[in-house]
């Protein structure tokens, strides 16, 4: 009798673990439900870095990340507009995606193990190959970071950044002084009022910071990377579809470019012949269905922001001020390791 009882309960214990197991399963991946219920995809990105997200003129978000969350929201929505921007500094970024607050982070954040590991997130490729430097005043008359021990370096606060600089200080046995900001405002300002006599971010970001200075040439870029900075997109780990739906989207612009598909060409290339033209464009196969979306998804995410080579150039290359070179982030077919998985 007893060790029935004893089983019946053991029995109504899985049963009941299995059903609350099955309900937060179904309850995290519904992100793309959620979006779609809402009407607008919500997108962290920062807080003001040229060429990467940042409002002009009119107060319209413009920049590579911006132009990411776009895409997603022109696969999704059939309309590049339809995603509220929200912005973060670096020690929030992660917790408004935990906390539900945004539904994609899009904000030069670099793809790292502990951020997956411990944060609960997952990345979905890497948008931008970065890596960490240095800006200095040109008339310092320094030209390698070696020479930069006993210096006072300013950095921003929560970022992989702040850890690589010590390590980087640690490996090569000099002093350092660190002088850490909560947001990229402030950690400008205090290199511009000589707080500190180096400024140290992703190189991409000294690039936009360089502009902001009243005398851009009069600050140099040293020429050592010490770091490897992966950036991309990162969502919730929890909602695999959602994943997908964001990684395959990346994927998406990627092949464009390498299939030589733009936002001009795109609604003539859907009656190429070339089989993969054929399946990114949904002419052949069902691959947008299989991401929950339209078998045009991929056309309507490049004809809205381009391909990848396309948003590259605009927001961060040469039709623009940052004037920073395709190196790492060419296509593989280039000399770079930009390289999507294929659709098939
Ligand atoms: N990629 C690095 C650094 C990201 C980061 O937040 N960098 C700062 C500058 S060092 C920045 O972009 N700030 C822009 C902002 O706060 O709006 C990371 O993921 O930790």
């Amino acid at each position: 009798m007893l060790g029935s009882e004893k089983r019946l309960g053991a029995l109504i214990f899985i049963v009941v673990l299995a059903i609350s197991i099955a309900s937060a399963d179904r309850s995290d991946a519904q992100t793309l439900k959620t979006v779609r219920e809402r009407g607008t995809l919500n997108c962290g990105v920062s807080q003001g870095l040229m060429g990467f997200s940042s409002t002009d003129a009119n107060g319209t978000w413009i920049g590579f990340d911006v132009d990411f969350c776009r895409a997603v929201a022109a696969a999704i929505f059939d309309d590049p507009a339809k995603v509220t921007f929200v912005p973060l500094d670096a020690g929030s970024r992660f917790t408004a995606l935990q906390s539900n607050k945004i539904d994609v982070l899009s904000r030069n954040s670099t793809w790292t193990m502990s951020r997956e590991g411990s944060l609960g997130l997952m990345f979905a490729g890497i948008a931008y190959y970065d890596g960490q430097g240095f800006l200095m005043r040109r008339d310092a008359g320094i030209d390698t970071a070696l020479q930069l021990s006993g210096k006072t370096v300013c950095t921003q606060t929560g970022t992989t950044t702040e850890l690589n600089l010590s390590d980087y200080f640690r490996s090569h046995d000099m002093d350092l002084k660190v002088l850490a900001l909560g947001t990229a405002e402030d950690t400008l300002k205090a290199y511009d009022d000589r707080k500190c006599e180096v400024l140290t971010s992703d190189v991409s970001q000294l690039y936009a910071e360089r502009l902001k200075l009243a005398a851009p040439d009069g600050h140099i870029i040293l020429p050592e990377v010490i770091s490897k900075e992966p950036l991309g997109p990162a969502v919730r780990q929890g909602d695999d579809p959602w994943l997908n739906l964001i990684k395959w989207t990346l994927y998406s612009l990627i092949n464009a470019e390498e299939l030589g598909v733009k936002s001009k060409t795109v609604d003539d290339a859907v009656r190429s012949s070339n089989p993969n033209i054929r399946r990114l464009l949904g002419a052949d196969g069902g691959f947008g269905e299989q991401l929950g979306l339209t078998s045009d998804w991929a056309v309507r995410a490049v004809r809205a922001v381009g391909n990848y080579g396309e948003i590259y150039e605009r927001n961060v290359g040469t039709q623009s001020r940052l004037s920073i070179p395709r190196g790492l982030n060419a296509l593989w077919t280039s000399g770079g390791i930009q390289y999507a998985p294929p659709i098939r």
